[in-house]
């Protein structure tokens, strides 16, 4: 049987599946496990089930026999592709199994930074609302019938629009790679260059995947076409922003406020300037994380792996 290394715990029922057809050996610690740790785990495996670890070409000169690695994670930006295909590596993500998880987090992080959901809830828990409060320092702005823009219109995307359509009457622009005709018939989204939609949108949302042309996409000329009442919510990846260039924007008050499940540097230190800013909502990078859908990806992420390492063609190959 192949060996694999899985670099995460996972459940019974996903080490059952994969145990009918490998070796498997799992880190079952809570603790993330060690560069070197992973390096020695998996000097002589076939396979490596993983979620977001880093794969260079050095990962990879320490592990000569691996033939798959599945990425438990849509984004694979953890993976050098160019190394990967070098060393005849197949890469696998997990599409498809998330989409709602994570659109109900980016609503949710668009409500509460509209409504400063948190901001208000320290402020109750500290004893701050007295008799004498009125709603005045309270005041927060309206989502329903407001515009979102949606840069990156992928499954997500579309999962993200249908909420906002249906739930919320909001008027959706998007920018894509491609024109999407079906979610514009569908959905009722409408196309808009970047620019367009910066200027045109009271939520700016981002939702793309970490590639060299996404990289810094959104920065100090991105944040200055925004709308100074404009909240900006990240879903995506820290590395698609210039961070620098957003805290600017905020402490400038280009733009009102912003919603931030995922940051440059993670996990993001106590004394970063983001999280001095009572007008960022912040979040652990959780987009995906709920019992199920973790249990799904897990699921997803072992098929693919087995499918590689069978011979069979893995349904989410990326490379
Ligand atoms: C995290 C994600 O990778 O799928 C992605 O691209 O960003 C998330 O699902 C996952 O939560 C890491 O455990």
């Amino acid at each position: 049987k192949p060996k694999v290394f899985v670099s995460m715990p996972i459940s019974q029922e996903v080490k059952d599946y994969l145990m009918q057809h490998c070796d498997i050996k799992v880190w079952e610690e809570q603790e993330p496990i060690k560069r070197d740790d992973l390096l020695r785990e998996i000097a002589d495996v076939d396979g490596l089930l993983t979620s977001g670890r880093r794969i260079t070409e050095n990962l990879l000169h320490h592990a000569p026999k691996l033939k798959v690695v599945s990425n438990k994670s849509v984004g694979y930006n953890n993976f050098d592709l160019e190394a990967m295909k070098k060393h005849n590596v197949i890469g696998t993500n997990t599409p498809g199994v998330l989409d709602e998880t994570v659109a109900d987090l980016a609503v949710g992080l668009m409500l509460a930074a509209a409504r400063r959901i948190s901001e208000l809830d320290q402020l109750v828990k500290s004893g701050q609302w007295t008799p004498q409060s009125w709603d005045g320092p309270f005041l927060g702005v309206d989502v329903h019938r407001a515009t979102l823009g949606v840069i990156g219109m992928g499954r997500i995307g579309e999962a993200v629009a249908k909420r906002a359509r249906l739930g919320f009457n909001m008027e959706v622009l998007y920018c894509n790679r491609r024109q999407k005709p079906k979610a514009e018939k569908e959905l009722g989204v409408k196309y808009a260059d970047l620019d367009t939609l910066l200027q045109q949108s009271d939520f700016v949302m981002l939702l793309t995947p970490l590639t060299p042309e996404t990289e810094g996409m959104i920065g100090e000329r991105e944040f200055q076409l925004m709308k100074e009442s404009a909240i900006f919510i990240n879903v995506s990846r820290g590395q698609t922003v210039d961070e620098d260039a957003l805290i600017r924007a905020l402490k400038n008050k280009e733009i009102y406020a912003a919603a931030l499940d995922v940051f440059q540097q993670e996990p993001v230190t106590k004394d970063h300037p983001l999280l001095q800013m009572k007008n960022v909502v912040t979040t652990p990078h959780i987009g995906s994380a709920t019992r199920k859908t973790t249990e799904a990806m897990a699921m997803k992420a072992a098929e693919n792996l087995v499918a590689a390492l069978t011979g069979k063609e893995p349904e989410n190959r990326v490379i």
